[in-house]
């Protein structure tokens, strides 16, 4: 199949295509499961005879899976579901704070409709007939007068998945298959899809690896439990480590090597590294030969990045970057080059970064071998033909597509960048209704002043929520979704090292009158006239799920709620591989990049360099939080109730400030923070300040964080887009600090190159 923008566009059955020669034969299991390890009723010695469910974590995305225990219909305990090759009977603190978001005494009871200002959150109580008719007749009413791409939806986690597929039956361009990649994976999908043929999402095998590398990806402060569990066992089995990341992060704390790297200059570091390890034969010849297309062309494209050149652009010491790529090649093919997961950096560009990644990892060969990048295990499961909702034929298309503006974006679905756009100015065409589920729009995504200003020029816009987060207080409708832990979704497949299949069901019954997603789904399908989520119970849609594996609802639960797989992570090393790109091979010059006349092969593009007086904002993870939707979590706000913001030694003291100084940030549209305080360390780049995500809540309704800390978002107010798929840059914005009441410019140490353009702040348009 001919990997071209076509291809993307239908979004074909990419990753299942390509790892066609990873075939496993039709529900092979590893080993036979003992049965009934984790009782779906009943107590296990030792439980105090609570009943345990089986089911999967929803506090972040990794769902690790887990087994919920109750006791008198109340939930008392989170733990891993020890059949789980994964996490074992671990949870995370986040995980095992599951317990109360149930029990949030802010959480979302009743379907609400908004009474004063949008935004205001004021409320009154109505019933789920009234909020559902309500809803459908603004659907009904705004498809009718603008057409169906005039409806919007936001969504993200597992239960958004079922209102996607409504927002599809109505005909709209404007649902996205992946919401969020459009401010975390879509870069590194995107350039791993082109070069592997396939979405790598993480796979790297760690615990393997004889040396690793990491830009970025700050694991032990990111948490994905297993993924964390990986890396420290490659640690202990000795890997060699290189963090590039202009913050001592927490791997920087365990690493061979840190690079303090300029922010937004890791292609360079990139290529002139790719430069040398083909210059010095670094690579491993016989795998490029064999299974690779386009290296006399990388060879002749990067000839002219040099280490030295790389060590003035990217602020490093010219011996440190030879070290680190000599320590990385000497333990080829096992290295990991990890690929990152948030890669919404710098917008222009981040394509290309992880384009980078994905072509020196192709020169190690570190493919399909220990310690390398693996291909998912395919195996086979059923999509149920309740949960699909057609996407009407009749339909007229927009004359100007919001969904094709970019070259690359149809395979993840409409900007939210874009839609936002057309709702503020019109442009295409007007988008008048939002629906929103499982994303905080306010917190998360870029620019949340527009955000606001265009939810001021909807007709409509409805929440599917389970706190009153800030979007829930701008919407018009609220309803209240059935947490993680009291409803079924659909089965959750992992295709990793050793794969698995479970599902997430209900661990006791949803509380107050909130209801599961398949109910709400089935209710706004039958009033909108669409034929799907015709099954009655969730339990049908899942036993035709599993038939293809063998499996029905019942048996999973038999067997402890999850059955591992035989995993076949590994290539045979005599034989060739065959990749679902244009080629058949693993593309070093992407063929579909160059049908698109975007270049080939990656170039280095600067970002610009803060303006004078000012530092880049950046931000990340703490571990015990996931973006805002834990923040108001009794046992995680106990143990992190708020960001601090590191600022540089140096820096500090030439500004006159110090650790634990409280400070107001301003960026360079004087967009003002909440008080916050400062945390002044030598493991931070001068030119740079960071805060932890998540934190500065603008909801008055979510009582335990209103207010606590500040919100890196509502100081990100100039993003650039990715040309070649429309994501969001995150770190492109630039701040000063205000203490006392006075404004405090943040000194330059270092020089810039004059190849780096500075930013200028000329008035946001
Ligand atoms: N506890 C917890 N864990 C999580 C999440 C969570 O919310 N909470 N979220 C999960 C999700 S969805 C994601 S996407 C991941 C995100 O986690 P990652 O994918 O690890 O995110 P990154 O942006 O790569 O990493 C942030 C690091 O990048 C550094 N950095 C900033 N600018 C640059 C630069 O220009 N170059 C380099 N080399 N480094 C730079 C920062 O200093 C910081 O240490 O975390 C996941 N894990
Ligand atoms: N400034 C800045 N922006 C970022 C990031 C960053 O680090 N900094 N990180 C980016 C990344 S990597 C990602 S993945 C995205 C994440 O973006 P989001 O997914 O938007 O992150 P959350 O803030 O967790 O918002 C999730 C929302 O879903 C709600 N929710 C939680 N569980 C459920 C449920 O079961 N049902 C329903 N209906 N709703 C639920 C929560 O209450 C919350 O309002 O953010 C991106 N944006
Ligand atoms: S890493 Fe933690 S929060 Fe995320 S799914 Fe696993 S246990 Fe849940
Ligand atoms: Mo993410």
């Amino acid at each position: 199949m001919k990997l071209t923008r076509r291809h993307f566009l239908q979004n074909a059955g990419i990753a299942a295509a390509a790892v066609a020669t990873w075939k496993i034969p039709k529900g092979v299991m590893a080993s036979p499961v003992p049965a009934g390890t984790v009782a779906t009723t009943g107590g296990l010695p030792g439980s105090l005879g609570a009943k345990e469910v089986p089911s999967v974590c929803e506090m972040c995305f990794w769902r690790c899976p887990i087994v919920g225990k109750v006791k008198d219909g109340k939930i008392v305990k989170i733990e891993g579901n020890p059949k789980s090759p994964t996490n074992g009977h671990r949870v995370c603190a986040r995980g095992n704070s599951g317990i109360q978001l149930i029990y949030d005494p802010d959480r979302l009871k009743y379907p609400m409709k908004r009474v004063g200002a949008r935004g205001e959150g004021k409320w009154a109580r109505i019933s789920w007939n009234e909020a559902l008719d309500e809803i459908t007749h603004n659907i009904k009413k705004v498809r009718d007068k603008y057409g169906p791409s005039s409806l919007a939806m936001f969504d993200h986690g597992a239960s958004a998945e079922f209102y996607r597929e409504i927002f599809k039956g109505l005909g709209t361009e404007n649902y996205s298959n992946e919401p969020a990649f459009f401010q975390c994976m879509g870069a590194v999908s995107l350039a791993y899809l082109v070069t592997y043929g396939y979405k790598i999402a993480e796979r790297v095998d760690m615990a393997n690896a004889k040396a690793m590398v990491f830009f970025g990806t700050h694991l032990g402060e990111n948490i994905h439990l297993s993924h964390v569990r990986e890396y420290i066992a490659g640690l202990q089995n000795g890997a060699k480590l290189v963090v590039v990341d202009p913050r001592f992060s927490a791997p920087a704390g365990k690493a061979d090597l840190w690079l303090p790297i300029r922010p937004g200059t890791d292609t360079a570091l990139l290529l002139a590294w790719i430069n040398y390890v083909i210059q010095n034969g670094l690579y491993d010849k016989d795998f490029v030969q064999r299974n690779c297309e386009g290296f006399d062309e990388l060879k002749e494209a990067v000839k002219g990045y040099s280490l030295g050149w790389a060590a003035r652009i990217c602020d490093l010491k010219l011996d440190d970057i030879r070290r680190g790529i000599e320590m990385l090649a000497a333990s080829r093919p096992h290295v990991t080059v990890h690929p990152g997961r948030h890669s919404a950096w710098y917008g222009r560009g981040d394509v290309q970064r992880h384009r980078a990644m994905a072509i020196l990892t192709a020169l190690f060969g570190a493919v399909g071998v220990p310690g390398g990048l693996y291909f998912p295990t395919p195996f086979n499961l059923e999509e149920s033909d309740c949960l699909e909702c057609e996407e009407p034929e009749d339909v007229e298309e927009p004359e100007t597509s919001i969904k094709e503006k970019y070259p690359f974006t149809g395979y993840f679905g409409s900007p939210t960048a874009e839609i936002i756009k057309a709702t503020r100015t019109g442009e295409p065409y007007p988008v008048k209704l939002w629906g929103i589920c499982g994303v905080n729009i306010l917190q998360t995504i870029p620019n949340p002043y527009e955000t606001m200003e265009a939810i001021k020029k909807l007709d409509f816009i409805f929440s599917i929520e389970i706190l009153p987060t800030e979007p829930a207080i701008w919407s018009d409708i609220i309803l209240p979704e059935a947490n993680y832990l009291e409803r079924y979704d659909r089965v959750y497949a992992n295709h990793d090292l050793t794969p698995y299949v479970t599902v997430r069901q209900p661990v006791m019954k949803p509380m107050f009158e909130a209801k599961p997603p398949f109910w709400i789904a089935k209710e706004l399908a039958k009033r909108l006239d669409l034929d799907c989520f015709t099954c009655e119970r969730e339990e049908e849609y899942l036993d035709e799920q599993l038939e293809a594996m063998g499996l029905s609802l019942a048996k999973l639960n038999k067997e402890g709620g999850l059955v591992t797989l035989k995993g076949n992570p590994y290539r045979d090393p005599g034989k060739a591989i065959k990749v679902d790109t244009e080629s058949g091979k693993i593309e070093l010059f992407s063929s579909a990049f160059d049908d698109e006349d975007m270049d080939p092969i990656p170039k280095f593009e600067p970002t610009p360099a803060p303006p004078k007086g000012y530092a880049r904002l950046v931000y990340g993870r703490v571990p015990m939080h996931t973006f805002s939707r834990t923040m108001n979590n009794l046992w995680l706000s106990n143990e992190c109730p708020e960001g601090k913001l590191w600022l540089n030694d140096e820096v500090a003291k030439k500004m006159g400030v110090k650790d634990g100084d409280e400070v107001i940030i301003e960026n360079q549209d004087a967009y003002r923070s909440n008080p916050v305080k400062l945390m002044v360390t030598p493991g931070i780049r001068h030119d740079i300040v960071y805060l932890p995500h998540g934190f500065g809540s603008r909801s008055p309704l979510l009582t335990k964080t209103y207010k606590h800390g500040a919100s890196d978002q509502f100081l990100i107010t100039r993003y650039e887009q990715d040309p070649f798929f429309g994501g969001s840059s995150h770190r492109t914005d630039f701040v000063r600090l205000i203490k006392d009441g006075k404004t405090l410019d943040v000194p330059e140490l270092r020089p810039i190159p004059s190849e780096i353009p500075r930013f200028e702040i000329k008035m946001a348009s």
